[in-house]
């Protein structure tokens, strides 16, 4: 039955839903959805404009980014059983203040619908759940945004939120924001973090790279740098129970642990405010497993699963115990819709890469891979 058969779960799988399109089309700047002439001239397509300067006239935009029986087909075609749906980035970064609470209650209560009217895998489990949003925009008031926490906690199918590094303007280390931790640790609701903005376009110089730089690094330093910010903040020791889910696998927070932490510890006044050696962090967190590599998904592994044998007096675990310890906090993602086939093939290898790695990391017992395929999710979503 789906209550004792292994689940693929994928937890980073994103929408625009159609009234979240609908805005996108309404604009006339970034983030937009155009229209404008295919290239043989007989017809139009539409395509996704969300960054200033985004190369090639943005990316092409359709029916998987809206249409629920697109993602179930996707889904279906890659064995996946559950999909814990996100709102793609820039969220509702770009509205001002008076709008975004209500759009955010509106497309919040769509995702609910979005998931409980799709087809169920038993009475108990449905194939859909969602990150819900919160109106994350410069000056909008906090009362707003704990509104939106108890709206998101009061839905059945949202189990957490999607976040982007900007805070509300002052990024994630900005004290305004300790109520909202303090809520979404209370309600029990994963964070995603999630980047947009990544690094400014000045640093990837003048010869024409598409979207690789921005998207292959850009964003995972945008998400190390977030992370770090809040880690110095201390909002992981106010807020131990607050559940943070990294999107790319922690983007280079894993590779650069030890030197965050000696680089600390040589700044008293940094030091001080911690609770902790800054590697313990990491274990605290979650890491999605969209790495694409067997290499990358085993040492973000090894770095959690060590994370706190760096502090004084800790007892040592065996390697298994510390395997065992890192593989449970890696959860299996797809990206979808992004990263498409350029040509038309069977299944996605953006989605084969990541199961191949999660296959393929040497020393995981088959229990383990099961944990990043999907039993992960199930305990920390609370699907089972
Ligand atoms: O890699 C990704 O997650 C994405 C994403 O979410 N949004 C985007 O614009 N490109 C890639």
């Amino acid at each position: 039955s789906a209550a004792t058969r292994k689940l693929l779960v994928d937890v980073h799988t994103h929408v625009y839903l159609p009234r979240y399109a609908s805005l996108l089309r309404s604009r006339s700047a970034a983030p937009r959805i155009l229209s404008r002439p295919t290239a043989d001239g007989a017809g139009t397509e539409e395509r996704l404009v969300i960054l200033d300067n985004e190369p090639s006239g943005g990316r092409p935009v359709g029916p998987q980014y809206w249409d629920r029986d697109e993602k179930i087909k996707f889904m279906d075609k890659h064995g996946i059983d559950v999909s814990i749906v996100s709102t793609a980035n820039p969220w509702l970064d770009f509205l001002p203040a008076a709008e975004a609470p209500s759009l955010a209650e509106a497309l919040n209560a769509d995702l609910d619908a979005y998931c409980a009217t799709a087809p169920a895998l038993s009475p108990a489990l449905s194939r859909l759940y969602a990150f819900g949003l919160l109106p994350l925009v410069p000056a909008v008031p906090v009362p707003a945004l704990l509104a939106a926490v108890a709206h998101i906690a009061s839905l059945p199918r949202l189990r957490g939120v999607i976040m982007g590094t900007r805070g509300r303007g002052a990024g994630l280390d900005d004290p305004a924001l300790e109520p909202v931790w303090a809520a979404l640790a209370r309600a029990g609701l994963v964070v995603f973090l999630h980047p947009h903005y990544g690094v400014p376009s000045s640093e990837w110089g003048d010869r024409e790279n598409g979207h690789v730089l921005p998207l292959a690094l850009g964003f995972p330093f945008e998400t190390t740098i977030a992370t770090t910010r809040l880690i110095l903040a201390g909002v992981l020791d106010r807020h131990p129970s607050l559940r943070l889910l990294l999107a790319h696998a922690g983007g280079a927070l894993p590779q650069l642990s030890a030197r965050l932490a000696s680089c600390v510890a040589h700044d008293p006044a940094v030091a001080q405010r911690l609770a902790h050696d800054a590697r313990w962090y990491l274990g605290q967190l979650y890491f999605d497993a969209v790495a694409y590599g067997r290499e990358e998904l085993a040492f973000v592994a090894e770095c959690v699963g060590r994370a706190d044998s760096y502090e004084k007096g800790a007892d040592r675990r065996t390697q298994s115990a510390q395997r065992t310890l890192g593989s449970s906090r890696l959860l299996f993602g797809t990206d979808h819709p992004f990263f498409p086939p350029l040509a038309e093939t069977d299944k996605w290898q953006s989605v084969t890469e990541n199961l191949e790695a999660i296959d393929g990391v040497e020393g995981w017992s088959d229990a383990e891979r099961e944990g990043v395929r999907g039993g992960n999710a199930a305990r920390l979503f609370g699907l089972v």
